[in-house]
């Protein structure tokens, strides 16, 4: 057997594990293998949620959220209200058209906090393939014994067929951020 530059074969290998991770040795690197532990070296991801065709259980469906910002709000020290604004853009991956609805929620506000209204949700309808923008906003408004500060909020929103027909299980149609709100 003739010994490489490593000084054999069983060396070289252990070099290559302690350097890169390959668990399934497909020749990506655990780390940036969207299926770690299948082997799939196209990397298939027919619905562009982070997992692989190949280990996906359901490799493909039709929506997706690409973008989600919610703005930071202040409270108005004489109104004593503000706004949240949320922009979501989502995608079609199909090639039929899709009615969608978007959904935001933003489940934690400081005490002596209310929303006052929502614009959520929002309906749209996405072309075969096409892309979307849709502006939620959610109006808050606080006492004045709400305690002064800057509150990191979070939100969350989620795409959904319309009517009423929500696609489970597909991590990207679900989207998470946060914000700054400031009650003076
Ligand atoms: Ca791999
Ligand atoms: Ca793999
Ligand atoms: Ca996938």
């Amino acid at each position: 057997m003739a010994a490489d530059l490593f000084g054999g074969p069983s060396v070289k290998a252990d070099l290559v594990a302690t350097q890169v991770a390959d668990s399934d040795g497909d020749g990506l690197a655990d780390s940036a293998d969207n299926c770690p532990l299948t082997p799939n070296p196209d990397q298939l991801d027919s619905d562009l949620d982070g997992v692989g065709d190949a280990c996906d259980p359901a490799a493909t469906h039709d929506l997706a959220i690409t973008e989600f910002k919610l703005t930071a709000t202040n409270i108005n020290p004489q109104t004593r209200s503000g706004t949240f604004h949320a922009i979501v853009r989502a995608l079609n991956l199909s090639t039929h058209t899709e009615e969608v609805q978007v959904f935001l929620d933003i489940p934690d506000i400081p005490q002596g906090c209310a929303f006052t209204s929502y614009r959520s949700p929002v309906s749209g309808t996405l072309r075969p393939l096409g892309r979307a923008t849709f502006r939620l906003s959610a109006k808050i408004s606080c006492a004045a014994s709400t305690a002064a500060g800057a509150y990191k909020i979070g939100a969350e929103v989620e795409i959904a067929h319309s009517p009423g027909e929500v696609e489970s299980n597909y991590q990207n149609n679900f989207a998470q951020a946060s914000a700054t709100l400031r009650v003076p």
